[in-house]
């Protein structure tokens, strides 16, 4: 059994071989675990929960929990083995968590690999806001990708269009072409898609649930846009085959020709502020 931490004021439960934690102040609750750093709810007061967890996910050391927020790190995709990079299947380590003085909450991990030191913020309440530092702790030039891998829960992928990213250009990741984006992002197929050069505020519209995500992206101007669809959706086994209708990812990132270059010592931070209006 890997180290399972106690964390004051949050009430600890395992799910399979993994630990979750659940914390509540006046103005949401939230669940994460220490295995990958990973969100899995956050539930502002009268709101439905804003993420999305697969009903397949599978919580087991080794396998990435499918939905939540799990943190793509030091490497986005399949780049390297594992893919997406071993932040998200590692135990991090609780730092500690505390109240601040405008009533959020805030829990800080940390995740060491031999040339890089992660550290990873959560600070939840009426908004989301996660903060992700890299610091290179070697003596070289360090190239980092990396992804706040966010599943939204959406009343039915149909009701569902992303703005903001309009004229954007973008990777599509099927047809391995770039693309520039014209209106706002609605789907009826696969998408899978990284806009790398947009820094501005991006709005997940959900006509069904008569609500709007909105994501702000600090020091990141990169988002990738997915939804695997009918044919994906089958062929991944922790995700159910309509499943892909209630979920969307919008990923605050450091992708594509975002991808980052630490110096020696630096420390590079970027993040994202989730609010629901
Ligand atoms: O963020 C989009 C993406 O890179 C897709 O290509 C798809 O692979 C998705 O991530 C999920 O990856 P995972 O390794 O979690 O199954």
């Amino acid at each position: 059994m890997k180290d399972v931490f106690e964390i004051s004021g949050a009430i600890r439960s395992m799910r399979g071989d993994i630990p979750v934690y659940r914390v509540e102040n006046e103005f949401a609750s939230l669940e994460f675990s220490t295995y990958g750093a990973q969100v899995l709810s956050w539930t502002p007061k009268n709101q439905k929960n804003v993420l999305w967890l697969s009903e397949k996910a599978v919580f087991q050391h080794g396998k990435p929990i499918r939905g939540g927020i799990p943190i793509c790190w030091p490497w986005f995709g399949p780049v390297k083995t594992p893919s997406h990079g071993p932040a998200r299947v590692a135990e991090w380590t609780p730092i500690g968590m505390a109240a601040s003085s405008n009533g959020m909450t805030v829990v800080e991990m940390v995740y060491e690999t031999p040339d890089l030191l992660a550290c990873l913020t959560l600070r939840f309440g009426k908004t989301l806001v996660i903060q992700l530092d890299t610091t290179n702790l070697t003596g070289d030039l360090y190239s980092v990708s990396e992804a706040m891998h966010a599943y939204f829960a959406v009343s039915d992928i149909a009701n569902a269009s992303v703005s903001g990213l309009d004229g954007r250009s973008f990777f599509n990741q099927l047809t391995q072409k770039r693309e520039i984006q014209s209106g706002d992002v609605v789907f009826s197929s696969e998408t899978d898609r990284i806009y790398d050069d947009c820094n501005d505020l991006i709005h997940l519209h959900d006509k069904g649930w008569n609500r709007t995500i909105v994501l702000e992206r600090f020091n990141s101007n990169s988002c990738v846009v997915w939804n695997p669809w009918t044919e994906k959706a089958k062929r991944m086994e922790d995700f159910g085959d309509e499943e892909y209708k209630s979920m969307l990812c919008l990923e605050t990132a450091h992708a594509a020709r975002d991808a980052r270059t630490l110096k020696a010592s630096e420390t590079l931070s970027f993040g994202m502020r989730v609010a629901i209006v």
